[in-house]
């Protein structure tokens, strides 16, 4: 980096400085506006986006329901982010740190919510009985990934992803400091993966359905394009783990659900039924 930066006595907030997502970074939580989320007709109420935060819901959502747990239906809104809509008042009421994805269960008397990604997966997994082992060594190992990806994806979207792709400027300490913790992230998986067919052993589990809209995203090319400058073409146990994954027609599902980018057959904006992925509604909902 040229620029050397002597920092204040104190901090204060420039509103300019944050790079792509400037217009959304604050220094304070809280609502900013009033605004009632909607409710739909489904025990479980979904506001979330397709990001890979929000994808691991849906993928969980799907795989719940293809294995034959009807009371997984869900409605699934939709909150742009960089509209502000996780800012509204209703949606800060279902999770106060202002982020998607974001649950309410509304199946029982009082409604439960339910916020954090990691969270919201391990609630699932116990509320059906699925995808996370019930002996104590594989649902240990679960636990052990799905906590891996909570601590580690922050270097890789906040650290890599934000000053690779989206920072005001190319600054090589920073893209330097963050490729080389994520390339060792990925060698981690690689290893792991070259062990066991899935991460917590032979079962699929939600430690799976965590790690893989990053670092599955990441080696498909599909996060930051960053695939030839990370040469993820090394890491071929989670290349071959990613496919496998992607194979999965809940996991197609769960991708398309909140989706508002990319190509049009790829999005369902908003999942209300599930025939919704066969009549799709994003033309109406445009
Ligand atoms: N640790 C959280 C992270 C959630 C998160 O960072 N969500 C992002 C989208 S991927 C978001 O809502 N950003 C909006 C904002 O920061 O205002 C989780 O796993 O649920």
């Amino acid at each position: 980096m040229s620029d050397i930066y002597t920092p204040p006595k104190v901090w204060t907030w420039d509103k300019e400085n944050g790079g792509q997502f400037a217009n959304i970074n604050r220094p304070i939580a809280g609502p900013t506006h009033d605004r009632e989320l909607p409710v739909g007709k489904h025990p479980l109420q979904l506001y979330s986006l397709a990001t890979p935060n929000g994808v691991k819901v849906t993928i969980m959502l799907e795989e719940l329901l293809a294995a034959g747990h009807t009371g997984a239906e869900y409605d699934a809104w939709l909150i742009r982010i960089n509209e502000g809509d996780q800012f509204g008042s209703g949606f800060v009421a279902v999770n106060p740190n202002s982020k998607i994805p974001a649950l309410m269960d509304r199946s029982g008397t009082t409604p439960v919510r339910v916020f954090e990604s990691g969270s919201i997966l391990f609630y699932l997994a116990e509320k059906f009985g699925a995808f996370l082992p019930t002996d104590m060594p594989a649902r240990a190992e679960t636990m052990n990934w799905l906590f891996w990806q909570m601590g580690s994806a922050p270097y890789l979207g906040g650290g890599f992803g934000h000053f690779y792709a989206y920072a005001p400027e190319k600054w090589e300490y920073p893209i330097n400091r963050f490729a080389m913790e994520v390339k060792r992230q990925l060698d981690v998986l690689d290893r792991r993966l070259a062990e066991t067919e899935y991460l917590a052993g032979d079962a699929y589990t939600i430690a799976d359905m965590a790690v893989w809209p990053w670092y599955g995203g990441l080696v498909k090319g599909w996060n930051y394009n960053s695939g030839e400058f990370l040469s993820v073409h090394e890491y071929r146990n989670v290349i071959r783990w990613a496919d496998q994954i992607l194979a999965r027609p809940a996991v197609a599902r769960g991708r398309m659900v909140n989706r508002q980018t990319g190509d049009l057959a790829g999005q369902l904006r908003e999942r209300h039924d599930a025939s919704d992925f066969e009549t799709r509604t994003q033309d109406k909902l445009a």
